[in-house]
């Protein structure tokens, strides 16, 4: 596909590219692409190239966003156009409610094409499949890598390729001595590679707490409210009081505000969660960083010499750096690696369309209630709300994995497809059958009421296994042990659930099944 620059075509219309000026490469950015040193725009002239911005209903609706979703990428993105001018670059920014847009990136590409002459195109790889594929059908395209990342898909698949197992760990390890964060030589700082072990403690009332970072809207961004208020009356999710930072000097203040009020906690209260508390020591900065507004190389070596400056504990800057040095560079390279069929995975047979719940917050038991009230609230949950509520219930009661990915997809700010996709499929929902994770993260309401307080308001006995007043967490729980005995049995982390089910009597057996059926059945 690749083609010299440097032509000057005449589009159909008769116009040439030389209306442009002296325009010889168009450039389109992404609405996740928001880097000024992003690869496609390196090493161009400005006073030779064009950039190409497209808000397009396609990607506004691909899924139901949150509407605070919708309004940070377009305003993010219009922030982007404004600083890309400011750095010299000519930027055709074409708006969702511009007349004549056409409503996809492909067919945009091919009205400025129309507009001002067949000038070849340069886009940095998508961070998704679906968009790749439309780009890769665009004629007159080079697509280069996105080198935002601390490793390659190609490099991450030939470490995958040939492993009999995949874990996380080796992964994580093999990249801190790559890259010598939290380093000393070859040996890892601190003296251990992981301190999860210290990071299980539940939270408290009376921890003090910062909340991230609040930004007032701008003009731009109050002009972005009032077209998401228009155009997407009846998507989920409260757009306002909209306070995420759509600018990058505002996302870095966002960070710098974690590093110095609530990184050192990070690590201690990790899997914690408290009703009413939506943040915790959590950094609230994934939007920003898929979004290209933040930097994850600036941000783990700012936590590797926080950490060497005795600003922050070990378990705080080793936790932080693991999610991202780790976690996400982990699940983006089985992303790239498994898809396209990926998507489609469903290792447990899950079948039950997603509750309705999941969408209104209408539920008794409290811990979902809150989280997904929060859901709506910020497009916001933490990882433990992710996965040990929403997720865990949805794995439990069985819901077909690619519903549960379409709602994770649709509601979070930080929702792209290559981070979400593996984290719910994957880590979730069990789908791939243990590629991701070395067991399904099922939980019964022990664990919850361990690690928060939702119980406390709950209309729920979370001692109580069976009968009505039972929490569902724990009927539910033994009803996926039981539905799944046997491929359990043959995972050694999940032996024992499965022959302590085994063990309990035939009666206390029928009761634990008659509670998750009779639950089943209301809940359908
Ligand atoms: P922190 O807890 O403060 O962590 C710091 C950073 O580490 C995050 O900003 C994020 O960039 C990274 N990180 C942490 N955990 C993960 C992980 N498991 N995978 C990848 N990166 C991680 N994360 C997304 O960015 N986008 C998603 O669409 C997404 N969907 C998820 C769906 C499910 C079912 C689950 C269980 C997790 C999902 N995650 C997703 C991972 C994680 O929940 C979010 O990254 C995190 O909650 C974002 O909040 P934070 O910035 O406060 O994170
Ligand atoms: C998520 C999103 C939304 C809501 N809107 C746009 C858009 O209008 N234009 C655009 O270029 N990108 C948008 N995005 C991000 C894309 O859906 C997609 O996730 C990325 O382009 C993949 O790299
Ligand atoms: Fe959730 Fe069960 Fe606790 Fe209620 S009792 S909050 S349903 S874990």
């Amino acid at each position: 596909m690749r083609r010299p620059a440097g032509r000057c075509a005449s589009s159909p219309d008769g116009r040439s590219a030389s209306e442009a000026g002296l325009k010889n490469q168009l450039v389109l950015i992404l609405g996740d692409q928001l880097t000024p040193a992003i690869s496609s725009l390196r090493g161009l002239d400005p006073a030779r190239t064009r950039v190409l911005m497209v808000e397009v209903a396609a990607e506004a609706g691909y899924v139901a966003h949150h509407r605070k979703k919708l309004a940070f990428v377009f305003s993010a993105m219009r922030h982007f156009a404004a600083e890309l001018r400011t750095d010299g670059w000519d930027v055709e920014y074409v708006r969702l409610d511009d007349a004549g847009n056409s409503g996809s990136l492909a067919s945009e590409i091919e009205r400025f094409r129309r507009r001002h002459g067949k000038l070849p195109l340069r886009v940095t790889e998508a961070g998704e499949y679906r968009v790749a594929e439309i780009l890769r059908s665009v004629a007159d395209v080079t697509i280069v890598p996105d080198d935002r990342f601390f490793i390659s898909s190609a490099e991450f698949a030939e470490w995958a390729e040939g492993r009999s197992q995949l874990r996380m760990e080796h992964f994580y390890r093999m990249m801190r001595r790559r890259t010598g964060i939290l380093m000393d030589g070859d040996k890892p700082l601190g003296g251990k590679w992981n301190f999860d072990s210290d990071n299980r403690n539940a939270a408290t009332r009376d921890l003090m707490m910062t909340q991230p970072l609040q930004f007032t809207p701008d003009r731009v961004t109050r002009e972005v409210l009032a077209m998401v208020t228009e155009n997407f009356p009846d998507n989920f999710g409260n757009l306002e009081p909209f306070w995420f930072a759509v600018a990058r000097g505002d996302a870095g203040a966002a960070f710098e505000d974690f590093v110095s009020t609530r990184l050192s906690r990070f690590g201690d209260y990790q899997d914690a969660m408290l009703a009413g508390e939506k943040y915790l020591y959590h950094a609230a900065i994934a939007q920003y960083l898929n979004a290209g507004l933040l930097d994850a190389r600036h941000l783990c070596w700012v936590v590797d010499s926080a950490y060497r400056a005795g600003k922050v504990p070990i378990n705080a800057a080793e936790g932080f750096i693991r999610q991202i040095l780790g976690w996400r560079e982990y699940v983006r390279g089985i992303y790239w690696w498994r898809m396209p069929g990926y998507a489609d995975e469903n290792a447990l047979g899950a079948s039950r369309p997603l509750p309705a719940l999941y969408w209104t917050g209408d539920t008794d038991m409290a811990c979902l209630a809150s989280c997904v009230a929060q859901t709506r609230e910020e497009a916001y949950a933490h990882h433990i709300q992710r996965l040990m509520v929403t997720g865990n219930f949805a794995l439990l009661v069985g819901v077909a994995p690619a519903e549960v990915h379409r709602w994770y997809l649709a509601v979070y700010a930080d929702a792209y497809e290559w981070v979400e996709l593996p984290n719910t499929i994957g880590m979730s929902q069990f789908a791939d059958g243990g590629l991701l994770a070395s067991k399904p993260y099922a939980a019964s309401g022990a664990y919850i009421n361990r690690m928060s307080d939702y119980c406390h308001g709950c209309r729920y006995d979370v001692k109580s296994r069976t009968g009505t007043n039972a929490c569902p967490f724990n009927f539910l729980y033994w009803d996926f042990i039981a539905r799944h005995a046997t491929m359990l049995r043959a995972n050694p982390r999940m032996r024992m659930a499965a022959d302590s089910w085994m063990r309990f009597s035939d009666a206390e057996r029928k009761n634990v099944r008659a509670s998750a059926r009779n639950f089943l059945q209301a809940l359908r």
